[in-house]
């Protein structure tokens, strides 16, 4: 192939990328123009319509998805204010033009012309027809598809020795883990020293935990703490449009790191790229199937004493290729797992190292009042503390902001509906109330920590809080029944209390059913079925195809309605035989919205019978 002199080439590379720099800015800058909304005032059509309904509007234009025009308001020069709406959309209406007509019958509205179909077709056209030409002068010019492919290319992003600061010191609340990993900083800094003995020097090292426990954040440390180069990149990152690129980009991961080793190679999701061969049905994962081959032959191809290790992270280790997990490969297995309450509290601390906390405040109640949470959920939570706190005008967080910011976290924002029926709010208070009233009952559910009627962001019209005392690592078959009749009291307290049920049940027997099947299809905790383990949910994709008898898959389905029912009429006799206790509750809940624990134990107190005291009828189960 001839050479072209350097500098033609160059020249012309750059014209053309100017050439597409321009098209993606001038574009909008266009667009942004010819509207001419630079200081327009931005209104909701709401607030457009109110606007026009009061008499407020001086003119307006009737775009295809705009409405654009001036208020009588005059700003600070006298000039009257002009406004915009976007996203009009569907709510162009017979009825807006009547409105138009009633409070603008100077004539002083119109209708923007739509584009004619040429400009509409004809312009978008050209410049994607430009663009096209601009991009392939760009591919052309800089040596063909290869580099093309370059383009392409996700680099992995690269923490130089050094440039990542993150220590273990920065890692709370995962000693084991880190002592685990210290093996590998030490082979990293002294990679010759590790064979003296003949030993193995690990090669890749697996982190199981879920999502926001840390893992990158350890992986991070450990470059940091052996002061090695850290190649970070996401499972996700290979999995591409084209055939070919992920696998090339393993390659071009490990030939980077080589050159830099020692190092480290860290990648996350790895289940996205480790997922077993073939797993995914007929076809279509070749691409997946090449990165994982190539990932196999790279991590059979470098050489340990080289010093390169590979890190990588996964929630998922049950689904990757057994192929990655035999030995020489990711033969080590590191859990990083979801931090118990001391860890929960030094994680707390080390979020909390830059946020003014109150005096009273205590960092083990914020972590006793968040099991289950883990790293990424804390920081959040810190976070939203700080932000209410600043809200609320005040200098520094208390527990009151911890506490709504869990409840953000776990539920969303408040979201108290301006409009709620009167006969909706009772249903909502009852049904609320039952779940409480079966929990405090019952002897072996988690207390119960508020009770409300206020809305939140996720949905959910009214919901009870639960606080469990301690992390709870194991749960009776006894508290897992316990846990059905709570959640089903909501309601069956709308069934005794108002005479039939509602929709809003969906959540509540979802989770109920739920625990009910793993019950007895995990747990072997029906005698029917026995100490057996039928799986996870049936896996199978069509009849005839699951791995039980058609009498075992119909004794399960009576297993778990038995367990049901059995604990509905636990609930149902609570219920029943507290009737009035139950209409207390929620009409204190329709008063006052929100009950702490506190509230409802003195509701409990004055009631009869006393909530431990189980009623005959209940003893069935
Ligand atoms: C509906 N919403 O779909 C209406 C609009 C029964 C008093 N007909 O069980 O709010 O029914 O104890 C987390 C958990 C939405 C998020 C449950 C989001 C339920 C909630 C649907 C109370 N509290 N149901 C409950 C409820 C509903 C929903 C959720 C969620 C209601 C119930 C929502
Ligand atoms: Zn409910």
């Amino acid at each position: 192939m001839m050479k072209r002199p350097r500098s033609t080439r160059d020249r012309r590379q750059k014209v053309a990328l100017w050439l597409v720099a321009c098209i993606f800015l001038a574009g909008p800058a266009a667009v942004a123009l010819s509207r001419g909304s630079g200081t327009a005032r931005p209104l909701s059509y709401g607030q457009f319509r109110k606007q026009l309904e009061r008499g407020e509007v001086a003119s307006a234009i009737v775009g295809v998805a705009t409405i654009e025009g001036t208020l009588r308001e005059r700003d600070s020069s006298g000039a009257p204010v002009a406004f915009r709406v976007s996203r009009v959309g569907m709510e162009h209406d017979q009825d807006l033009i009547r409105l138009l007509d009633d409070h603008l019958p100077d004539g002083s509205y119109s209708a923007e012309e739509p584009p004619s179909p040429i400009q509409a077709l004809v312009f978008p056209g050209a410049m994607f027809l430009l663009m096209i030409a601009a991009l392939s002068l760009v591919i052309s010019r800089s040596g063909g598809f290869g580099s093309a492919m370059a383009f392409v290319k996700s680099r992995p992003k690269l923490y130089a020795a050094g440039e990542a600061p993150v220590t273990f010191e920065d890692v709370a609340g995962h000693d084991e883990v880190v002592t685990e990993l210290r093996e590998i900083v030490e082979f990293l800094r002294t990679p010759g020293e590790f064979g003296l003995l003949g030993g193995r020097p690990p090669k890749g090292v697996l982190l199981v935990g879920a999502p926001g426990t840390g893992k990158t954040l350890l992986a991070r440390a450990v470059a940091g703490e052996a002061g090695v180069p850290f190649f970070s990149l996401c499972g996700s990152d290979f999995v591409e449009l084209f055939v070919g690129v992920g696998a090339s980009r393993v390659r071009n991961l490990f030939a980077r790191a080589q050159a830099k080793a020692p190092s480290l190679i860290f990648i996350d999701e790895l289940d996205a790229i480790g997922k077993a061969r073939g797993s995914g049905g007929p076809g279509g994962h070749d691409e997946r199937d090449q990165t994982l081959n190539q990932l196999l032959v790279e991590l059979d191809g470098f050489d340990a004493d080289r010093g390169i290790i590979l890190l990588a992270a996964t929630n998922r280790p049950e689904t990757l290729d057994p192929a990655l997990v035999r030995p020489g490969r990711f033969d080590r297995q590191v859990v990083v797992d979801r931090p118990d309450l001391i860890g929960r509290a030094q994680i707390l601390k080390v979020h909390a190292r830059s946020v003014p906390l109150d005096e009273s405040i205590n960092l083990q109640m914020v972590a006793a009042m968040t099991p289950g949470f883990v790293g990424a959920d804390l920081a959040n939570l810190v976070n939203e503390a700080a932000l209410l706190a600043a809200r609320r005008g005040k200098t520094s967080v208390g527990l009151s902001e911890f506490e709504e910011g869990i409840e953000r976290l776990i539920a969303g924002p408040e979201r108290r509906q301006r409009l709620i029926r009167l006969a909706e709010k009772r249903r909502i208070a009852v049904h609320e109330a039952g779940h409480a009233l079966v929990a405090r009952c019952l002897p072996e559910t988690d207390p119960v920590h508020k009770v409300t009627i206020i809305g939140r962001g996720n949905g959910a019209l009214g919901y009870t809080l639960y606080r469990p005392e301690e992390d709870r690592l194991l749960h009776t078959r006894t508290s897992l029944d316990h846990a059905i009749s709570s959640l089903l009291g909501g309601t069956l307290a709308e069934e005794i209390v108002l005479g039939e049920v509602s929709d809003g049940c969906t959540s509540d027997l979802q989770r109920a059913t739920q625990i009910a099947r793993r019950m007895v299809m995990e747990f072997g905790m029906s005698p029917l079925l026995g100490r057996l383990n039928y799986g996870r949910e049936a896996t199978s994709s069509g009849p005839g195809d699951s791995p039980w008898s058609e009498q075992t898959a119909r004794e399960i389905d009576l297993e778990i309605r038995r367990i049901m029912d059995e604990a509905e009429a636990r609930a149902r006799a609570i219920l029943e035989t507290r009737r009035a206790t139950l209409e207390r509750i929620s009409a204190e809940l329709i008063e006052r919205e929100t009950l702490d624990g506190g509230a409802l134990e003195r509701i409990l107190a004055e009631s009869h019978p006393a909530p431990g005291a189980v009623p005959a009828s209940a003893s069935i189960a």
